[in-house]
């Protein structure tokens, strides 16, 4: 007989970084909420997104890849991904289907409650495994030390098995009421996620030394629906780096490089505010402000 009733409840993505666990969550939506790019680290704060049908609610929560934190910026991030681990009702530990063997001892198993939560390895990038020998040792081995309740490989660029994925996790949740309303994609402001869409943008167009050290404040964020005679969104701002240098780089030459983030964001909020969009974005130096948890605040990067 079918399942009649209606769970709902929070599923956590974590592993290390880079391995896909935003872009999973993306495929999962079928809509791009996350922050996604090929540079580790992409994700700073747990990130709540809604996926909602007739026969379950999942929240997701993506968090940031787990990694050894060296600095005050890192322990934050750190935080964010054990606090969202302790709180879920089923976790969703994601690899690299693509790791070898040797690597198993590196994987950050101590985020996993303890078994205490139904975990779920989750092996993605399945489409690109060439060699299947090295990637059951590695399975076998995981399972070994994971113990988790099943095993998924999917792939969050085709969308293979993401099916499979999702009915998983809606087993494993507890029969349950909407948590959010049914139209909920995405637990956030709209400030914030302006401020994610211009850091993703800069992290996918800039030199390598610049992502890890930046930030982004939305100074100012008006809208038509506060202030009916706008007809589109006004957004002011502030990207912080560390050095001079970077912020060199990030404003390139004759402003090159600026304009490009600001372009490829202003298309990107235009698509998901549904206005258009003008954008001012100004770069300030702040030394070693990833060091210093006043700064980090200052960022923006506080308790939600
Ligand atoms: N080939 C392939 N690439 C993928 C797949 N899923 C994600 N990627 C790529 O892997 C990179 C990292 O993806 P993210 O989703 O940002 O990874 P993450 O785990 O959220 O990373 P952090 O936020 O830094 O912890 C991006 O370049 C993605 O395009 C997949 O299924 N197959
Ligand atoms: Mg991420």
């Amino acid at each position: 007989m079918a399942d009649a009733v209606f769970r709902s409840g929070y599923v956590t993505l974590v592993g290390r970084p880079n391995v896909g666990k935003s872009s999973l969550i993306n495929a999962l939506l079928r809509e791009k909420v996350a922050a996604v790019s090929s540079c580790p680290q992409t994700t700073r704060s747990a990130v709540r997104c809604v996926l909602t049908t007739d026969e379950y609610q999942i929240v997701l929560v993506d968090t940031p890849g787990i990694h050894k934190p060296r600095h005050a910026l890192g322990e934050f991030m750190m935080k964010e991904a054990s606090e969202a681990v302790g709180m879920v009702d089923v976790i969703c530990f994601v690899v690299d289907a693509g790791m070898g063997p040797d690597r198993i001892l590196e994987e950050p198993l101590d985020y996993l409650a303890g078994g205490r939560i139904p975990v779920i390895l989750v092996p993605n990038k399945i489409d690109r495994v060439r060699n299947m020998g090295a990637f059951w040792k590695s399975l076998a081995l995981l399972q070994d030390r994971v113990k988790p309740v099943s095993v998924v490989p999917v792939s969050a660029m085709n969308g293979a098995n993401l099916d499979v994925l999702k009915s998983e996790m809606a087993r494993l949740l507890p029969e349950g009421e909407l948590i959010y309303p049914d139209d909920v994609l995405m637990d956030t402001t709209e400030r914030f996620l302006a401020e994610e869409i211009i850091r993703e943008k800069i992290l996918r167009l800039t030199e390598k030394e610049v992502p890890h050290s930046t930030a982004v404040v939305v100074e100012e964020f008006k809208n038509p629906e506060e202030h009916p005679e706008m007809t589109g969104i006004e957004i002011r701002a502030v990207i912080i780096v560390e050095r001079p240098g970077q912020k060199g780089i990030l404003i390139g030459e004759n402003g090159s490089m600026i304009k490009a983030v600001r372009s490829a964001a202003k298309a990107e909020m235009k698509r998901r505010f549904g206005y258009p969009v003008s954008l001012e974005l100004w770069v300030k130096v702040k030394p070693g402000w990833r060091k210093s948890m006043i700064e980090i605040e200052r960022a923006g990067y506080r308790r939600r």
